[in-house]
């Protein structure tokens, strides 16, 4: 690494530190960190220099331009993003990592935000935002049989036309701790297909118009930790199609159909659903679930959906309020004493709660139920 720092002169890369008066680059003693909550996932300190470019917008570090950046960066860099704002990228290195302080966005505005096509890379604090879908076919990350990973990520305040998406992964490998999806209208939301996997845990969407999230042609998914609440959609909200797709702990909860009659949750066979809630779907054709040629769907909660509950098996579901504490302000925990959902979930050990007791239904329950949702 330190061959690196020999060869930096001046006007050249310098990781995040300055050249001295003979252009030789003298690193910060430590990684730049704004203390941000938001969008900070320090992982406290990378000890010596690894291979950091820092980026600012604001013309203070080595690199303005994000796609300058990405294209000078070495395999395995770490691209340091000052706060700030943006323009869409294109990656085309393999082992980059994007992390943002503070906040920093990437907009895509006439292009897809962030495009990842073969290669492996990790989004890390930041937010994509703001593409318009002017018949243009535009997503905020479009993921091209790649390895990517998503922590402490946000995709906010997109706009686009309804068949676009906010996230398209194709043959992927998909990780995925740390997801905030919130107030994009017109969405079209997160899709999974050509094969690959996913493992996602720790997600919010809310608050969206147009929302879809589907899984299908063989993506092996493992989803859990998830809020899907008060968005609006037509035909299927959350769509798993072709799995194998396993998920647990999801909150599904008052999302309205708004156009000619769907579900909040459509399912195949190959689908296992398990300690989950979908209730309070809105709208006169708005149900609950569609379970096709009966998916494995046992320990959950399905209720006082508008159109209909929808036909399950009645096994250990239960048509029951799953007496949160707050959901109109977001707080989907359990009201102690009085939620059924309480060691309810299912029994198997691998999903017992963190405390060693049988799983909770609900956001919280399960081995990764130590979160806190935000919006
Ligand atoms: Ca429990």
């Amino acid at each position: 690494m330190l061959v690196f720092f020999a060869a930096c002169g001046p006007g050249q890369i310098c990781g995040p530190g300055t050249h001295d008066a003979d252009g030789v680059c003298v690193p910060d003693a430590a990684p730049r960190d704004s203390g941000s909550e938001v969008n900070d996932s320090d992982d406290g300190g990378e000890g010596a220099f690894d291979g950091t470019y820092e980026v600012c917008a604001d013309g203070s570090a080595e690199f303005s331009s994000l796609q300058a950046a990405v294209d000078a960066a070495s395999e395995g860099a770490v691209l340091d993003l000052c706060p700030g704002a943006y323009d869409w990228v294109t990656i085309e290195r393999t082992g980059v990592t994007l992390k943002g302080y503070g906040e920093a966005s990437i907009e895509g505005k006439t292009h897809t935000a962030v495009s990842v096509d073969s290669q492996a890379v990790v989004l890390d604090g930041i937010t994509l935002t703001g593409h318009a879908g002017t018949g243009l076919y535009l997503l905020g990350l479009d993921c091209q049989y790649a390895n990517l990973t998503l922590r402490d990520v946000r995709f906010e305040g997109m706009s686009g036309e309804s068949a676009y998406n906010g996230l398209v992964a194709n043959t992927c490998d998909v990780v995925v701790d740390g997801l905030v999806v919130v107030d994009n209208s017109d969405f079209g939301g997160l899709t999974f297909y050509g094969g690959g996997s996913l493992d996602m845990r720790h997600v919010v969407i809310a608050n969206n118009s147009g929302f879809r999230f589907i899984a299908t042609d063989s993506v092996d998914a493992e989803i859990r930790n998830a809020i899907v609440a008060n968005n609006d959609f037509d035909d299927s909200l959350v769509y798993l199609y072709i799995g194998p797709v396993r998920m647990w702990n999801v909150v599904i909860w008052g999302n309205t159909e708004v156009g000619n009659g769907g579900w909040a949750l459509s399912m195949n066979p190959e689908i296992e659903v398990y300690n989950s809630v979908i209730a309070r779907t809105q709208g006169s054709n708005g149900y609950g679930l569609s379970n096709a040629n009966a998916a494995s769907f046992d320990y959950n909660v399905v209720w006082l959906n508008e159109g209909a509950d929808g036909t399950y098996e009645t096994q250990n579901n239960l048509d029951l309020d799953p007496k949160f504490v707050d959901p109109d302000n977001f707080d989907f925990t359990l009201e102690p004493g009085l939620s059924p959902c309480v060691d309810a979930g299912n029994p198997l050990s691998g999903y017992n709660d963190l405390d060693g007791t049988r799983a909770d239904i609900g956001a919280f329950g399960g081995p990764d139920g130590d979160w806190t949702p935000t919006l």
